[in-house]
């Protein structure tokens, strides 16, 4: 393997136009984190670059919505993320924002090169335009009717309701979604960049390299399917200007700019450090190893276009490797903004520490397939792993030293078969995290670190070094001072995933911490004074997580607008028969314990009695609905929720206020059929 003078790390440029979320956490932020923090460890020279990716119909669309200029969408997410980040111990070297006239001008000057050599082409369209504003429309600014379902509120680019891609001119009735007028076809030019000319060159570069199956297979689908032309610029107002005369209104594509912002920041970086000209060190020089973190998403543009665009720059360093990550689902199912369905990074960070989502997520990262993040498993980790073996190895050496050692490191007197043992394992753990590491293999990696822990905390068991303190002090003092010192290697192998338990155990230790290849090899000075001891991870109780679930259901239960929306998909009478509705009374009703949600009713369907689970508490006390005559969906299959089976499910409406049952009108007797 070609050996490198640097790194260069970047994660993708998330857009400012929304807050962060878990799943962009286990894609592109933390396994780069980890990743960079390792190669620090390492002594390397490595930095670490993204910001604020603030162009784009993304933040138009948030802005019109809002009601808001885009600058001040991209201003309030730039901030709330970087804050958040810095929250999680990302430790970027530069967050930058491609709003910046830095990365204007670097993506203004990327364009001109391209198109002084001839290596854009340029074509003329017809485009929707409002005569009311003065403007062409972007695919999902023109809405109408969708010539496949008739849904009359069908976007340019897509229909909600039948899911079709669409071009706008397919529209019926086609109106501007922001002032309402109706749109015209009018001519607009546009420039192109011709991936399929530049293919086979890329392919030479693209085979000589060892890519990620998933990177590979992705990109060999979009070459064998042809590459093209892609435009590169678009009639908006918010962007980089084209940097060409009579171009007013027109914008350079949002996937243009937005991978020259690893340069711009990298620019801003070396601004910062005092070196303007530093940034081509990393930039402009083969001996520097360039590694973009992204998510599946956006393979096409980091694999095939921006190494193209820096190719036919000339004198820019290209990709090796691409470590591009799955999807995280959580509790099992996908996560949509649009539904508000996701862990929102600042709503866990405001309850829970750092570390232990960083551990679950580096433990459980969707590298080689999409991976679920559930609650339970969150405190399983947390409790099961990082509070009963590390943080239990970690307390209870310290806390042996403190209470029988005067807090000083003891003396190692004479080691045996045991001892040498556990000293051979820590002694290969940095080399063995490292690789793993240097692999991208971060699951592995955590895999690794906590074995040795539970290997460490097995040691202290079978040393006893409780009864040897009565029996054989200078064994028990061998014990500890051994333990000691593998609590000192765990600390620093294990800062690239947990770095704020680190720190603590840094501070706990009082020892000046040294590097990654070193660690193993230092000697503990004996009589050494400790620092204070203290818990590194509190557990996390049932009744936390549960509030989190039940926040997470709340939205998996409503259904979505867009398929509530649909209109093709009909279902006939039959259909319609197979689902049994009846009629039931409520003979009693009870709170489920744990949770302000639930109630369990009992009810009676006339030839039988059953039990539901109902997520209607908020709304209905049990006195209120006991003796009430409800609608219930009785063949669905059994679900068990909080450890109680639930033999069916009532109807009722939610508003935006309340929810409400649905009743029968009158004296009705229970297990009728509802038809
Ligand atoms: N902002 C897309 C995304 O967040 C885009 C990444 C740009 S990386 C240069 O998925
Ligand atoms: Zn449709």
């Amino acid at each position: 393997m070609k050996a490198f003078k640097r790194i260069l790390v970047t994660s993708a440029l998330p857009y400012a136009n929304g807050p962060l979320h878990l799943g962009h956490i286990a894609g592109a932020y933390l396994p780069a984190d980890i990743y960079v923090r390792y190669q620090r460890l390492k002594n390397r020279d490595v930095i670490y670059i993204c910001g604020s990716d603030e162009h784009g119909v993304p933040i138009t669309v948030t802005a019109d919505k809002e009601g808001s200029a885009p600058q001040n969408v991209v201003d309030r997410f730039h901030a709330m993320n970087k804050e958040d980040f810095s929250k999680l111990g990302i430790c970027f070297d530069n967050y930058s924002r491609t709003s910046l006239s830095i990365h204007h001008k670097t993506a203004r000057q990327f364009f001109t090169k391209l198109y002084e050599q001839g290596d854009l082409t340029v074509h003329t369209e017809e485009q929707f335009y409002s005569e009311k504003s003065q403007r062409f429309l972007p695919d999902r600014y023109v809405e109408g009717t969708c010539p496949y379902c008739r849904y009359d509120k069908a976007r340019g680019d897509q229909c909600d309701s039948c899911g079709k891609w669409l071009d706008p001119k397919q529209l019926i009735d086609p109106k501007s979604k922001t002032d309402g007028s109706t749109p015209v076809l009018k001519e607009t030019k546009h420039w192109y960049f011709p991936m399929g000319r530049f293919a086979e060159d890329w392919k030479q570069w693209f085979n000589s390299q060892q890519w990620k199956e998933n990177v590979r297979n992705y990109c060999m689908g979009w070459y064998n399917e042809g590459l093209g032309e892609r435009p590169i610029t678009r009639d908006l107002h918010w962007g980089v200007p084209v940097p060409l005369d009579n171009t007013e209104g027109k914008v350079l594509y949002v996937w243009f700019d937005a991978p020259i912002g690893y340069i711009s920041s990298t620019k801003e970086w070396a601004k910062n450090q005092g070196a303007p000209d530093q940034w081509k060190k990393y930039w402009c020089d083969n001996e520097t190893k360039l590694v973009h973190f992204i998510g599946k998403d956006n393979i096409v543009f980091h694999a095939i276009l921006f190494p193209m665009m820096l190719k036919r720059m000339g004198n820019f360093v290209l990709p090796s490797a691409i470590p591009a990550n799955e999807y995280l689902t959580i509790e099992g199912r996908k996560i949509s903004t649009s539904q508000n369905y996701a862990v929102w990074l600042k709503d866990y960070l405001a309850s829970f520490p750092p570390d232990p989502l960083r551990y679950t997520l580096a433990a459980n990262a969707p590298e080689s397939k999409d991976t679920d993040f559930s609650w339970k498993q969150l405190q399983s980790r947390n409790n099961d792993e990082l509070a009963d073996i590390l943080g239990n190895f970690v307390n209870r050496t310290l806390i042996f030293v403190h209470n029988f050692f005067e807090g000083k490191i003891p003396p190692r007197i004479e080691l045996d078969a045991m001892d040498k043992q556990m000293l051979k394992t820590i002694q290969n753990a940095p080399g063995q995290v490292g690789t793993q590491l240097e692999n991208f293999e971060i699951r592995n990696a955590t895999k690794t670190f906590m074995d040795v822990c539970r290997t460490a905390n097995k040691y202290f068991n079978d040393k006893a070094p409780w009864s040897t303190r009565k029996t054989d002090p200078e064994v028990c003092a061998t014990t500890l001072n051994v333990c000691l010192h593998v609590v000192n290697v765990l600390s620093v192998i294990m800062m690239p995933i947990l770095p704020f338990s680190a720190e603590k155990i840094r501070s706990m230790l009082n020892i000046e911490s040294v590097n990654w290849d070193d660690v193993a090899h230092q000697t503990l000075p004996a009589d050494h004074p400790l620092g204070e001891a203290g818990i590194l991870f509190n557990k996390i109780e049932d009744s936390m997580i549960e509030k989190e679930v039940d926040k997470l259901n709340a939205l998996a239960g409503e259904p979505s607008q867009e398929l509530f929306n649909k209109k093709d998909d009909l279902i006939n009478f039959d259909q319609f028969q197979k689902m049994h509705l009846k009629t039931a009374r409520v003979m009693k009703a009870e709170r489920v314990k744990g949770t302000d949600k639930l109630l369990k009713l009992h009810i009676d369907l006339g030839d039988e009695k059953r039990q539901i689970i109902a997520g209607i508490a908020q709304d209905y006390t049990p006195e209120d609905i006991v003796n009430r005559t409800i609608i219930v969906v009785t063949n669905l299959k059994p679900a068990v929720i909080r450890g109680e089976e639930s033999q069916g499910m009532l109807l009722a409406v939610r508003t935006k206020e309340s929810l409400k049952l649905l009743t029968a009108d009158g004296n009705v007797p229970p297990g009728e059929r509802v038809s």
